[in-house]
């Protein structure tokens, strides 16, 4: 039997991941965390504390006390809000994960962990299109170094203390549940819910800014898949290269004008631009197929309608 700890369950994954992990292992085994409340389902649904990752003490207690076997560690300050509090943001990407990588080497019960990485190891100097698996890395944004930072030490422990731990490099994550807080790729949610209550919206990022994205089902879906994945088929102790679906703002406003013929879209770069500038505009993503059969159920079609109904339905 396992006893599921879902770090950061209040955020755009978390509140997600919750719901789909407490189907397939029962509501009473997964243990949703996070400094805030999270959605009502999350809530009402199955176990639900307040803890900061933070704060080892309690931590470690709460993994012993709840025979913990399993940890997704999904809490971390994105892109944007990174650079905005670039010590601060280290300190909290970093610390945490060094506690739970540290917590899982003494607790014996703690067999797996999920620790999301992200297309932000990447750097201006990696190669943007089809960018492998294994690159030049060399990230110039806060987040991108503690992600990178991460991967290496994630690696270490997998190979120095046989820690079981696995990582996907997420792409954009789009989802209509849980609003996205911070990051780069935050334009292609706002976007529908702008749509649907302005009927415009101003992006951050320019019309032909091509990044790598992801509807939230498939990527829980894809995180799934690599936690149930048998270890010797797993080539990467890093962390994985996901590639989703890739498109600018300008191809995601078509998209939506679809459906909203009188939508419009205007375009006001900020300090993101340089940070979408520096990342991929699509990844090859062939060893995640070939190692845990990695595959996708969204397009951008599919993706823009499936978004719109959902805000519309969530709205009303
Ligand atoms: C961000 O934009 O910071 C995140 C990411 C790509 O990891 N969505």
């Amino acid at each position: 039997m396992e006893n599921i700890l879902v770090i950061g369950a209040a955020g755009q994954i978390g509140s997600e991941l919750v719901i789909a992990l407490r189907k397939k292992y029962g509501s009473e085994n997964v243990f949703a965390t996070d400094i805030k409340q999270p959605p009502a389902d999350v809530l009402e649904g199955g176990p639900f504390q307040i803890l900061d990752v933070m704060d080892n003490n309690r931590l470690i207690h709460f993994v012993i006390r709840h025979k913990i076997t399993q940890i997704y560690h999904l809490a971390a300050v994105l892109s944007g809000n990174a650079e905005k509090i670039p010590l601060q943001a280290w300190d909290i990407n970093m610390q945490s994960l060094m506690n739970i990588l540290d917590l899982a080497k003494e607790v014996t019960d703690v067999k797996r962990i999920f620790w999301p990485s992200s297309i932000a190891i990447f750097g201006p100097s990696t190669p943007r299109q089809d960018t492998p698996q294994y690159t030049i890395t060399e990230p110039n944004t806060v987040y991108g170094i503690s992600k990178l930072a991460g991967e290496r030490w994630v690696e270490y422990y997998h190979q120095r203390y046989g820690l079981d731990i696995r990582s996907i490099r997420y792409p954009g994550l789009i989802s209509y549940k849980t609003e996205a807080g911070g990051g780069t790729t935050d334009y292609a949610v706002e976007i529908f819910y702008d749509a649907i209550r302005e009927g415009k919206y101003e992006s951050f990022l320019s019309e032909d800014t091509s990044l790598p994205m992801m509807f939230m089902d498939d990527a829980i879906q894809a995180t799934i898949d690599l936690m149930d994945a048998e270890l010797e088929d797993l080539s990467i102790h890093s962390s994985y290269n996901v590639a989703g679906m890739s498109f600018n703002p300008k191809q995601l406003a078509e998209e939506i004008k679809e459906h909203i013929p009188e939508f419009e879209i205007t375009y006001k770069p900020d300090f993101r631009q340089a940070i979408a500038d520096s990342w991929p505009a699509c990844i090859d993503d062939s060893v995640a197929k070939k190692d845990w059969g990695l595959n996708y159920k969204y397009d951008i079609k599919c993706l823009t309608k499936t978004m719109l109904d959902g805000i519309k339905e969530k709205l009303s």
